[in-house]
């Protein structure tokens, strides 16, 4: 049996929904006798919330303390089997085991991850090779941050609501620099008004994203913004902030946690060797009871998605593809598509992108050497008209 401290866990986002697949997970004891460098525990396995992912090692939460844990080989090789691994927000079981062997002793005690409670929400990604990562787990809230100064990319905002749609998470758009905008807006032109240009950013986000997601414009460094995201940050609630670099998220981290934690961009400008980004995900507790997930910005983004997922994702598409002439129409050079005359020529393109991309991801191995062979030929044909 598996210990459960609802009261120390409740501040890490511990919900019924996570203890009962805690205790529904198969019983511990049966699956470590079978590895033989686990002796018999000394402190009773109990479950944790990880914190931090690093190379070899993870940051665990047990509602007391943060620690840090290796996750046991048998387990890391069955996450990988499943094109998997422990995130951050994973739900996990602990056990200390002192080594078989050894002499007991307590300082050389070592925390293991031995469990992981299947995640109720996971956001994952596929790096350029099509191979799949894991970004977070058993989050409530994507907050998608995006400055309204030059960081304002609509197709890349396309991609992350991609990347998050059919995870179970829920996004939501936050602008920030909403400060910075009206700002720059009142010395291009004296006769421009600020706020108009904020309406417009917001209305062309409002545009592209389907209806259900929130939009919100915030300056992350007041603690206005804290009062703006108060809907999404009630006790058991977790968040995560997905943006790129310079964004806001590690500022907007800070002004939730009212505490200068997260080391932040301007804290870069006055150290030329620019060691205070943020460098890995980290899950934080707020005051308010809701936990958030600072995170870097993604290197690769690209979301695991297939072509039903992404459909969903640009939902209007969809929609719109019912009324075009031919039913197999791909909007892209066809007569009578219903989709190009009303979706804006940006989203679109970028859609074809992103299906193209989803399309090669998902297509295996053999497929990917049969098309491989085709291209072949067919550049070899080409040629050969050219001759
Ligand atoms: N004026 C203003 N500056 C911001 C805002 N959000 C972020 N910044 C600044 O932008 C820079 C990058 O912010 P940071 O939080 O490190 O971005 P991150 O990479 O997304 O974590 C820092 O200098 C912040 O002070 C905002 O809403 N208003
Ligand atoms: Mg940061
Ligand atoms: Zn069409």
């Amino acid at each position: 049996m598996i210990e459960i401290h609802h009261e120390r866990l409740r501040s890490l986002g511990l919900t019924n929904a996570v203890a009962a697949a805690a205790a529904a997970l198969p019983e511990l004891e049966a699956a470590l006798v079978a590895t033989p460098a686990i002796a018999v525990p000394t402190i009773p396995p109990r479950l944790v919330r990880v914190t931090e992912v690093h190379r070899e090692t993870l940051r665990v939460h047990d509602g007391l303390a943060d620690i840090s844990a290796r996750v046991l080989p048998r387990l890391a090789r069955a996450l990988q089997e499943q094109e998997t691994a422990l995130a951050v927000g994973d739900w996990a079981v602990v056990a200390h085991e002192a080594h078989a062997g050894d002499a007991w002793n307590a300082a050389q005690e070592r925390p293991w991850v031995v469990q992981r409670v299947p995640p109720l929400s996971h956001i994952a990604r596929r790096d350029a090779d099509g191979r799949r990562h894991p970004v977070v787990s058993n989050v409530d809230w994507a907050l998608l941050v995006m400055g309204l100064d030059d960081d304002f990319n609509l197709r890349r905002l396309e991609r992350y609501l991609a990347l998050v749609h059919g995870s179970g998470v829920a996004p939501v758009v936050v602008l920030s620099k909403a400060n910075v905008l009206a700002h720059s807006a009142n010395k291009r032109s004296a006769n421009e008004q600020p706020a108009n240009e904020l309406e417009a950013r917001v209305a062309a986000v409002r545009a592209r994203a389907s209806a259900q997601v929130d939009v919100l414009a915030v300056n992350a460094t007041s603690p206005s913004a804290a009062a703006a995201l108060a809907p999404y940050l009630g006790a058991g609630q977790t968040l995560v902030l997905l943006g790129s670099s310079g964004a806001g998220k590690s500022t907007l981290t800070n002004t939730l946690l009212r505490a200068a934690v997260q080391d932040t961009g301007a804290v870069r400008e006055h150290d030329s060797r620019g060691k205070h980004t943020t460098t890995s995900r980290s899950l934080h507790r707020l005051p308010t009871g809701a936990c958030v997930i600072d995170t870097p910005g993604l290197r690769a983004l690209r979301p695991d998605v297939d072509e039903t997922t992404l459909a969903a994702s640009f939902g209007d598409i969809g929609m719109l593809a019912a009324a075009c002439r031919f039913r197999d129409c791909r909007h892209q050079h066809e007569p009578g598509c219903a989709v190009r005359e009303a979706v804006d020529a940006d989203r679109l393109r970028n859609y074809h992108k992103l299906l193209r991309e989803a399309r090669r991801d998902t297509m295996s191995a053999l497929e990917r050497q049969q098309m491989a062979s085709v291209w072949k030929t067919r550049s070899k044909a080409a040629r050969a008209r050219r001759a």
